[in-house]
């Protein structure tokens, strides 16, 4: 599944602060976390799903739009705020583009890193699909 989650800002004049916190606002133990940055203007990233892997994604600096597709459900999401995040579970193939000029893009994600985890062939993630 996908979700749109909203993080809590605290503090205003004096500049904000969002926690991102286990059980409060990350529904999964958090075993890794990587950064994706100085990705050029008309490159796409992504184009993969994951067998088991639950990710939380939140663009930190600038904006990003993502392409999501689940259970043939096609979505796209613009991230552009520090206070936004997308929960992305299994099964869920994603296509990351436009990233803007300084876009930082944070991946919470629930295991360590495993290639064996990934689908990055298209027609095999159709195929697993949950119709
Ligand atoms: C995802 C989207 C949002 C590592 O060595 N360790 C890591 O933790 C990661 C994430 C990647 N890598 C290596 C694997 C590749 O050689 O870094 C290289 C680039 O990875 P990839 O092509 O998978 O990057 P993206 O931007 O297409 O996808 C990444 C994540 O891999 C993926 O899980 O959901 O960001």
């Amino acid at each position: 599944m996908i979700n749109i989650i909203e993080f809590n800002e605290i503090g205003k004049n004096e500049g904000k602060l969002i926690s991102l916190e286990v059980g409060v606002n990350i529904l999964f133990d958090i075993k890794r976390v990587y950064y994706i940055f100085e990705v050029p203007k008309s490159t796409r990233r992504g184009y993969h799903s994951h067998k088991q892997l639950k990710q939380v994604l939140v663009c930190i600096n600038g904006s990003v739009k993502i392409d999501t597709e689940y259970n043939n459900v096609k979505n796209t999401t613009i991230l552009d705020s520090a206070n936004k995040g997308l929960y992305l579970g299994s099964n869920v193939w994603r296509e990351m583009y436009d990233f803007s000029q300084g876009a930082v893009l944070m991946v919470l994600a629930s295991e360590i890193y495993d290639e064996k985890d990934y689908i990055r062939d298209y027609s095999e993630f159709k195929l697993k699909e949950v119709v």
